[in-house]
């Protein structure tokens, strides 16, 4: 077994049906001569306690989930060299940490950049059970409960995992459940249709009737099935929408159904017009969410989660904390932070992302959520994680997902420590680097928090214009001589989404935080910044100093000892990743050099 438990030397055999008899397997291989007795209290949940004993053994007790995931930390904390001196006990503090995999039945992974599918081979949900057993170990000893398997987009044949694949399905839940982890479906708001109900109205008795008859079949084969996650009227996706509905209604109508099995409903709020026209200034796609759920806070069923996207955008290196996460107290809120690079360097770039996790709760009190959701960033590349340094995002998820305190270079510090054994000053380099390399990343990409200067689609690389004219309401609106949008209340008044401490913080550019100037406010590039430099100025400095720093963390980086195969593929995607780079900084300043005319103060090359 690699990545983070690269020193777990014996596989989980086939046969072990419980967490309990898990943690007792990992125990005694794991910690051989450490004398340790397992007492389950199913009262515990997902909570535990281990006690050192004068023998040198330990205590666990816990829930029928916590002795797995307490069996996981003691194992852990001994690869850490960390001894137990006092009792530790813990419980997470969220129900539901989540993976949400875009995998489609033929293999392919929207946004997938970590090879094909572990679930789904040519249409069909075939796992191999070995590698599935492995994944299950590595989302168990990062503390995850939960497993989307499928896209939320739902293209045919996924609609036959509710239908004549329901079977395979359940046999995959049956090999995740020694691991504590619960299957999740994403399901086709319209899939009644397909039973020839003309209508998927949420409020139709027939519609009503048919995912009731549909809940009761699913949970009779996965009795511990969590939940359905669903994507409606969103890019596409059919939804409430259609027949007159609120969201509201058609959330609770699917809660309906799957209430009486246990079942949640975890909703998606991705909803904005993907068909703006760019003529259109009166529309701005960050208010979107807000304006289509906020009016709804207390209307949704107790078996209702909203998940929301981070910013109210979609997931850009830096959105400020979407407000609807701030604003429906009355309602059970996820956040959907996006393992999977999409506009993060796609898996070659370095990007780690606790410090910006950490930054998103600097405004989000950790009660506004009851639980936390990924996007996933696996796929079936020998290392998982198509990088092998992206599997830190994996596990620091985990960690973050179970305490939200967590110190970002701890948890960063921890996963090194695990996976690579390195010397103390190598360890150290090595985490510094990790945790520096998204802020060199947004150095050289779209400056101070603009955005979407990426290459349309595809997202990797730069395009400045690329998405200027489109219709995703994504523009930067840059020309000759100012460039952003104006959110506040002179302008599109976004900002106005927030409690009045966050917009006081965030609506004079005078005091508005640097890093995300220009996503609330559209200014000249000659606009003195709060350090005198001038907007301009900063643009070029920021993406010169990221690409020399970009240098410098390959430096450092290879001359760091990794194993192979993994010390191949670091230095592969460190050569891209310089390249990407280059491109970013040069393309980046050219653009705004073509149009401002305004040199850079130092004289660096600019091509004109
Ligand atoms: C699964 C963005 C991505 C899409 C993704 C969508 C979503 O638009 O580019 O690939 O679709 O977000 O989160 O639903």
């Amino acid at each position: 077994m690699g990545l983070w438990l690269s020193k777990m030397k014996e596989a989980v055999p086939e046969g072990i049906r419980t967490p309990g008899e898990l943690a007792r397997f990992e125990l005694s291989h794991a910690l051989p001569g450490v004398p340790v007795t397992v007492e389950e209290d199913a009262s515990q949940g997902d909570g535990y306690r281990i006690e050192p004993l004068t023998d040198g053994g330990l205590r666990l007790t816990g829930g029928s989930t916590g002795v797995l995931y307490g069996a996981y930390r003691a194992i852990l904390d001994r690869f850490c060299g960390e001894e137990l001196a006092a009792p530790v006990e813990s419980t997470p503090k969220y129900a539901l940490r989540m993976i949400d995999c875009w995998d489609n039945p033929d293999g392919s992974i929207e946004r997938g950049y970590a090879g094909r599918s572990l679930f789904f081979h040519d249409g069909k949900l075939t796992p191999d059970p070995v590698r599935i057993r492995e994944l299950g170990r590595l989302l168990a000893s990062a503390g995850l409960n939960v497993l989307c398997i499928n896209n939320v987009n739902v293209h045919f044949p996924a609609q036959l995992l509710l239908e004549d694949d329901l079977p395979s399905l359940a046999a995959l839940a049956e090999m995740f459940r020694p691991f504590g982890v619960r299957l999740m479906l994403s399901v086709d708001f319209s899939q009644p249709m397909r039973s020839g109900i003309p209508t998927a109205d949420p409020l139709d008795p027939a519609v009503r009737n048919w995912w009731k008859k549909t809940a009761t079949r699913v949970w009779a084969a996965i009795p511990d099935l969590a939940g359905f996650l669903v994507k409606a009227d969103s890019e596409g996706r059919p939804g409430p929408f259609t027949y007159g509905r609120n969201h509201a209604e058609g959330a609770n109508m699917l809660a309906e159904a799957v209430a009486p099995f246990g079942g949640v409903i975890v909703w998606r709020c991705f909803v904005y017009n993907c068909r703006q026209d760019w003529r259109d200034t009166a529309t701005d796609r960050p208010k979107a969410a807000w304006e289509h759920y906020a009016f709804l806070d207390g209307e949704f069923a107790e078996n209702v989660i909203l998940q929301v996207k981070h910013g109210p955008f979609d997931f850009q290196v830096r959105e400020p904390l979407s407000p609807l996460l701030l604003g429906m107290k009355k309602t059970n809120l996820a956040m959907e932070l996006q393992l999977a690079q999409e506009y993060t360097g796609h898996q070659i770039d370095l990007y780690t992302m606790i410090p910006m996790w950490k930054e998103l709760y600097e405004e989000l009190p950790a009660d506004n959520i009851m639980s936390l959701a990924a996007v996933s960033n696996l796929g079936d590349d020998a290392n998982y994680t198509g990088h092998p340094l992206a599997a830190v995002n994996l596990y620091t998820f985990g960690l973050l997902a179970w305490d939200p305190d967590i110190d970002p270079a701890a948890a960063v510090g921890r996963w090194v420590r695990l996976t690579y054994g390195l010397a103390p000053a190598e360890e150290q380099t090595l985490t510094e680097l990790l945790l520096s390399s998204r802020r060199i990343y947004e150095k050289y990409t779209a400056p101070l928090g603009l955005g979407w200067m990426i290459t349309p689609h595809d997202h990797y690389g730069p395009n400045p214009s690329g998405y200027e004219y489109d219709l995703w309401g994504t523009y930067h609106k840059a020309n000759r001589n100012a460039v952003g949008i104006d959110r506040t209340a002179k302008g599109t008044d976004f900002l106005g989404q927030y409690p009045e401490e966050l917009r006081k913080k965030y609506e004079d550019p005078e005091t508005c935080p640097d890093l995300y100037l220009l996503f609330y406010h559209r200014l000249p590039y000659t606009f003195r910044m709060r350090d005198g430099r001038t907007l301009i100025q900063r643009i070029y400095d920021d993406h010169f100093e990221g690409l020399a720093e970009t240098r410098t963390m390959a430096e450092n980086l290879l001359a760091l000892p990794f194993p192979e195969p993994d010390a191949d593929v670091i230095r592969e995607r460190m050569d891209r990743q310089l390249y990407n780079a280059r491109e970013w900084c040069d393309i980046i300043n050219t653009f705004f050099f073509r149009l401002s005319g305004i040199p850079d103060e130092k004289g660096r090359k600019i091509y004109d």
